[in-house]
């Protein structure tokens, strides 16, 4: 699959293909510009956030970035920092945060986010959640006229006891929206995904807008047994989109 990026109509030149991966690492790329030496820098997880950790790693080792402190939001994160030499700390050492830069799985019109999807939207919220600046970087495909658009999953993660029982209620709270509500698994076996908490993701789909998304967080929330869902209300600063049309930056 790929991406028509038509040239200039004068130009003699071929169309470019650009694939999905490409806008991914040309979204990471411009992101890469907002990190200053001397940054504690949240280091998001997933395809696209991976390139923006590879560059910041990059510039490191090149001696373009100094100083550079990274809380990472997942295992796999942290490993692939590790790998890089990227020096690392967590929330309890740095309990601010000056920039994170991740991916979503869905951006609306106002900059609100499902993420979650890779399983780590726990350690996301929490890393994020302390940054001064969130930028997140997307391909095109992530743009939705509402959250839960994409038809895909809107995950929320919840402890294994009583799964079912969670899952239920959760699917109950979404009726008016045609919810449903599914384990995620994982291997052949189908076995439950286990996040890096030690705990389960139900992931819900939505036939239609479910709406006010403050009022449908806090609804998630209050049932016990959630830990944490995966709509960001309000917390990216900046979104970096790249596309057919180039790259375009939306700043809060
Ligand atoms: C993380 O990676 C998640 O919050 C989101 O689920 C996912 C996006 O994945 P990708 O960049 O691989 O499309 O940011």
């Amino acid at each position: 699959t790929g991406i028509l990026v038509p040239p200039p109509s004068s130009s003699s030149v071929p169309p470019v293909i650009l694939t999905q991966d490409e806008l991914k690492k040309i979204a990471a790329y411009k992101a890469v510009e907002y990190v200053e030496s001397g940054m504690v820098l949240g280091l998001g997880t997933g395809s696209t956030a991976k390139h923006a950790v590879d560059r910041i790693g990059e510039l490191l080792s090149q001696g373009k970035l100094k100083n550079i402190i990274g809380i990472p939001t997942s295992k796999k994160t942290h490993e692939q920092a590790v790998s890089l030499g990227i020096p690392l700390s967590d929330l309890d050492s740095h309990p601010v945060v000056d920039l994170a830069i991740d991916g979503a799985d869905e951006v609306d019109p106002h900059m609100n986010l499902v993420k979650g999807r890779g399983g780590s939207l726990l350690r996301e919220k929490m890393v994020e959640g302390a940054c001064k600046k969130f930028v997140v970087i997307v391909d095109e495909t992530k743009l939705v006229k509402y959250v839960g658009a994409s038809g895909l999953a809107m995950p929320v993660e919840i402890i294994p006891f009583c799964w079912k029982f969670t899952a239920i209620r959760l699917q109950k709270l979404f009726e008016y929206a045609g919810c449903s509500a599914k384990l995620r698994t994982s291997g052949e076996n189908g076995d439950p995904f286990v996040t890096d908490n030690g705990n389960y993701i139900v992931d819900l789909y939505f036939k239609q807008d479910m709406g006010d998304l403050r009022a449908a967080s806090d609804a998630i929330l209050q049932l016990a047994g959630v830990v944490e869902h995966g709509m960001f209300l309000d917390m990216a600063t900046t979104v970096i989109v790249a596309g057919e049309l180039g790259v375009k930056v939306t700043d809060k």
